[in-house]
Order: C-alpha cells, then structure tokens, then sequence
C-alpha cells in the first residue's frame, strides 16, 4: 500500500514527508522534484513569503543512485523563514520565551484558527496556524513528484490548468498539448492556457490587491494514459472518484470537487450527459463519444483522461479584515493580519496534481502491486494483454 504523511510547520525548520510503498527501481530526479516545488511556488497573487522561500528537496532515504530502492523515502524541505522565527518557535522553551511569542488572537474567519484553537484548547491560535497554513503542501508537492515518477514508468501523466479566477471562467475545452506547453513554461502568470482569459483573470487579482481582499477559482486537473480498470464499484471506498474528491478536497481552501461536468451533468438531461459507446472495429476497441464523466464510471476508470476540478475560496487572510472577536477579551476586534497571498489557483493547481497523482499511484500499486518496478510491470503487461483481447 503506497502511504505518505507530512509533518512541520509553516515556520518551522522544515518540512518532512516520508512515502512508504513505492516499488524499488521507480526512477527519481531530484531535478523533477525540485521543478515541482518550483511550480507550486509560481503565479500572480503571492504573496511576500515566496519571496523568502526557494523550496528545495533534500531526499534522505529511500532514494539511492536515482532510484527507489523499496523502503521508505524521507524528505525533507527547509524553510528558509525559519531564521526569522528560531525564537518564536523554539523547540525548547527560552528564557523569556513568553515575550517573544507572536500569538494571533484575533481569529480569521475560514481559516483553521477558531475551530482549532477552541478544540487544542489554546487562547493564542499561533500553533494552529502553523499547521493549518498550505505552506504543508510543499511537502505534498514533493511526494506527488514521487508518484509522478512511477506513473511516469507507465505512461501515465499528470496535467493541470486554471480554467477560472474570481467569476473569470476559461470559456473554451483546452487541448493536451496546451496543458504540456503549460507545464513546460518558466513564467506563470495565472496558469490558464489561453492568453485573453489570462489578461482578464490577472484583472480581477489586481482589483482584489487594490482593495485589499482575495479572490479565489477553480483548477482542472487533467491525467493522460491510464488503464481501464484502476478503482471499483464494488465497496463505497474502494470508488475511486470518491477517494479523488477526498485528495482534492483535504486541500487547504478548497470546498467544493467536480469530476468530470458534474455541474453541467445536473443542470442538464441524461440523454445529453452520458459518454455514448462505439466500438471500433478495426483497432478492436471501444471508443466514447465524449467524455463529459471525467474517465470515471462507477468508480472505476474507464480509459479516458480523468478530469477533475478543484474549487476555492478565496483564501482566509485579508489585508482589510473581517469582523472576528479577541480569544482573551471576547471583544469585537477585527481577525489578525501580517501578509498574505492574494491569489493562489495556479499554486492550487500544481498540489491538484500531486494528490491526484497520489491517488492514481495508490490504485495503480493496489491493483499491480510489486516490490520492484520489474514485477509491477510484468503484472502490468499481462493485464493490458488481458484487456487487449477482452
Ligand atoms: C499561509 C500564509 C502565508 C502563505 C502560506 C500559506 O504564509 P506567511 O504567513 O508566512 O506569509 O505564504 O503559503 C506558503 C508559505 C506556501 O509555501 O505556500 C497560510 O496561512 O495558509
């Protein structure tokens, strides 16, 4: 079973994910790595701490000559704000500590830090905060880089694009190819595939640093090259869009999920919504006459793209905050502010990846398995053959 955890904080030391069940021999460039936690960082509407990040991974087990060697990977990235914070966060306490602690008493409202202040039992939401923030998904990042690799072995990719900003919507389908040239850019402006729709989007981000609010959208994230057959119908957690929609919606920001045109499919008629089936003759297969439910029927992948979209709010932190109350003095007072991002839907769509990458390379391996990426494949094989003569 392919597991991960992540821990650390947003300024921590670092943050650590450790990977556990990846066949030995899935190949590993930490340059790819690195490429993703790129991405992740990019797009208009950061805010001043992707200033001070360069985030780098530092693989310290499991990976050996650019391999996987079949035990479990370590990793590791270093905050480089954590110098600005040794003594706000020390691990032991410091004399005088108290004094040097930031608290944040003042709650955003949608962000972690009432509910769990409440719940930790904390008049200060600072170590909420801390954990809460999407900072986190640096390390999610790096592990979905990891499952990319081993889909990767089998062709499988794994592609995403912003296709709405604020009430700014990408009003057309986007080609493959166009989300590889995406993939491929080294300036991100706001990850949407086509230039006009961009320039709009940009707009609103703007209007929202003007008047010192934030603004949401919604990611697609496209994976290429997968097998009928990955997930099931047969128990409800076994389905393998519902465990999608976990993935997705465990994002930070993130409240609602769509597979496929789910929103479309429920405003429309059945007769306009399902992907009719063809069956040709020649190449001795089945083809669909569109593919509106995201490569996913009854659970299971069908053998066309799977398509799922993200959608978030916009995120909690405004520099003109909102009305919230002070945890010690149960005051009105307005929530807490420092900085923040304005706009994070491009970043949004980069960790969309990686959770979906995740999620396919759980099933691959489920219904696979292997302990070298020699035996996943000879499982691999003889099931496409199975297929191929279905
Ligand atoms: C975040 C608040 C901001 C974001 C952070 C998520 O951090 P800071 O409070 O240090 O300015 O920049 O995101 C990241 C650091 C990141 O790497 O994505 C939050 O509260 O969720």
């Amino acid at each position: 079973m392919l597991r991960f955890e992540t821990a650390g904080e947003s300024h921590g030391e670092c943050l650590v994910a450790t990977v556990n069940g990846l066949p030995a021999g899935v190949p590993i460039s930490l340059d790819a790595v690195n490429r993703e936690l790129w991405r992740r960082q990019q797009g208009y509407g950061r805010g001043g701490r992707m200033k001070i990040e360069t985030d780098r991974a530092e693989i310290v087990a499991g990976v050996r000559h650019s391999h996987t060697i079949g035990a479990p990977v370590a990793i590791l990235i270093r905050n480089r704000d954590w110098a600005n914070w040794t003594e706000t966060l020390p691990v032991e306490d410091i004399a005088g500590g108290e004094d040097k602690k930031k608290p944040v008493t003042r709650p955003r409202p949608g962000h972690a830090d009432l509910a769990g202040a409440i719940k930790y039992n904390y008049h200060d939401a600072r170590y909420i905060l801390e954990r809460a923030s999407a900072r986190e998904t640096t390390a999610r990042v790096a592990v979905g880089a990891m499952a990319k690799a081993l889909l990767g072995a089998f062709g499988i990719e794994v592609l995403s694009h912003v296709i709405a900003v604020g009430s700014v919507r990408l009003e057309r389908a986007a080609g493959w190819e166009e989300l590889v040239e995406l993939s491929r850019r080294d300036e991100i402006l706001l990850g949407c595939v086509d230039a006009g729709t961009e320039t709009r989007m940009k707009a609103v981000v703007d209007e929202a640093y003007r008047t010192g609010d934030t603004v949401g959208g919604v990611f697609e994230v496209v994976a290429r090259g997968l097998p009928v057959g990955l997930g099931s119908h047969v128990s409800w957690d076994t389905r393998l869009d519902g465990r999608l929609a976990q993935a997705i919606v465990s994002m930070q920001a993130v409240k609602g999920v769509e597979v496929g045109f789910a929103a479309e499919g429920a405003a429309s008629f059945g007769s306009k919504v399902q992907d009719t089936i063809h069956y040709d003759r020649e190449g001795r297969r089945f083809t669909r006459g569109a593919n509106r439910a995201g490569g996913l029927e009854g659970g299971i992948t069908n053998g066309q793209d799977v398509v799922v979209r993200g959608m978030l709010k916009p995120i909690s932190t405004l520099r003109r905050p909102l009305e919230s109350v002070d945890l010690e003095t149960r005051e009105a007072a307005l929530a807490a502010y420092e900085r923040s991002d304005v706009c994070v839907v491009p970043a949004a769509g980069v960790i969309g990846e990686a959770m979906v990458a995740i999620v396919l390379a759980q099933a691959f391996l489920e219904k696979f398995g292997g302990d070298s990426l020699t035996e996943t494949r000879r499982n691999y094989d003889g099931y496409l053959e199975q297929v191929t003569n279905y």
